[in-house]
């Protein structure tokens, strides 16, 4: 089946108790034995619940995945893949991160003998100097939250494999929708479902997705031992966000060609991060392995006061952390959701005072554009 359809109606068959079209919210904590030993597939809600089990079944079907897990959050979906390795092991991450990663694996891991490197993994060499004997998984964002790298999927997997890594992809940004990394090899992709997969900015959760068996036996295990589930009402919210997920994807990538085209020819913006733009040093790579661009941009306004006055004159977009959602919003990442990332990594990688990230919603795009128009304007 196609993938709308498969959005709309894998792990959702009607309620076999009630014939009710929409997966019902089993908000339980447990479920009733018959007899001692002998119960209907559920015992206890954080080792499996219904809703959330229907999501998990949405959800790996999306990602061409045979097992999916949903969380609390993205982060501790990423925290669980984490504590598949163990105190020795070394992990390669992307140079470009969201910057919550980056403090889970500097500020938390780390204290429990994780290793972690950082390569920029749009460049394959760079991850090839950064292996070490002990190095296990590399962990990658593509595109980077908030600059908007890409890294060639296929190529990152045959090397992790290569070397016997795994590859994980957060593929947050682009949603199963305009790009599938299990399809190019990888080996788990994670989510923040707070983002396009709710769609509505109306719940925090995460989730894992992945083929291999044994590994998802031990995701499994960890997700009922550490005990970090997205609860019933929470999954419903995913679920019933994921069935307009490739109508508002479609939307987020037509309003996001749109702005990103305006931005560009602003003579007030000096470099707009977006893969669909032609001058994006790796547009042809995106085209290869994501079939839309996304509704996510950064772009360069030259100074923190600029981004200032940008930030405090929109009318339409909001102001905030957070992405995904139906509506536009704005944020600095520098001081916002990057502010963890030491100021001198942060320079590097062009995550800039100046710069300002937008995540695009469904709105009419010309309300959009006049928006920031009016705001670029008062510069
Ligand atoms: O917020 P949470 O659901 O825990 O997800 C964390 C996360 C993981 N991965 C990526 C790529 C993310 O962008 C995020 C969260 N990001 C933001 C809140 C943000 O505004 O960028």
């Amino acid at each position: 089946m196609g993938f709308a359809t498969d959005a709309i109606h894998v792990g959702q068959e009607p309620d076999p108790a009630t014939g009710a079209i929409i997966v019902p919210i089993y908000q339980t904590s447990t479920f009733v034995q018959e007899e001692l030993g002998k119960h209907k597939g559920y015992e206890y809600a954080r080792t499996s619940n219904p809703t959330r089990a229907a999501l998990e079944r949405n959800l790996a079907a999306l990602e061409s995945g045979r097992f999916g897990f949903a969380f609390a959050s993205g982060m501790a979906a990423i925290n669980v893949l984490m504590t598949l390795f163990k105190s020795g092991d070394h992990i390669i991450a992307g140079h470009n991160l969201y910057g919550g990663s980056f403090r889970l694996f500097e500020n938390v891991l780390k204290d429990f003998g994780l290793a972690f490197s950082y390569a920029d993994t749009t460049r394959l060499d760079d991850v090839t100097r950064a292996l070490q004997p002990n190095t296990r998984l590399l962990f990658i964002e593509t595109p980077t939250n908030p600059v908007m790298e890409i890294t060639d999927l296929a190529a990152a997997a045959r090397l992790a494999h290569a070397h016997g890594l795994l590859l994980a992809v957060d593929n947050t940004f682009m949603s199963p929708y305009f790009q599938r990394p299990l399809e190019y090899g990888a080996d788990f992709v994670v989510h923040s479902t707070t983002k396009y997969l709710n769609g509505h900015s109306d719940g925090v959760g995460g989730a894992i997705v992945l083929n291999d068996p044994s590994l998802a036996e031990r995701v499994r295990f960890i997700q009922n031992a550490a005990g970090a589930v997205l609860g019933p009402f929470d999954s419903w919210l995913v679920l019933r966000g994921v069935k307009t997920l490739a109508v508002r994807m479609r939307q987020h990538n037509e309003n996001g060609v749109a702005i990103a085209a305006f931005l560009q020819g602003h003579p007030k913006i000096t470099k707009v991060h977006y893969p669909g733009l032609p001058s994006h040093p790796q547009h042809e790579l995106a085209k290869t392995q994501m079939t839309g661009f996304g509704g996510m941009l950064s772009f360069e306004t030259g100074s923190l006061d600029n981004a200032r006055t940008i930030l405090n004159s929109v009318r339409l977009c909001s102001l905030a952390e957070s992405l995904g959602g139906v509506e536009t919003l704005i944020s600095h990442p520098g001081t916002m959701t990057h502010a963890s990332v030491p100021p001198e990594e942060r320079e590097r990688l062009g995550i800039t005072e100046g710069l300002v990230r937008i995540s695009v919603g469904i709105e009419d795009v010309e309300d959009l554009i006049s928006d920031l128009k009016q705001a670029l304007d008062r510069i």
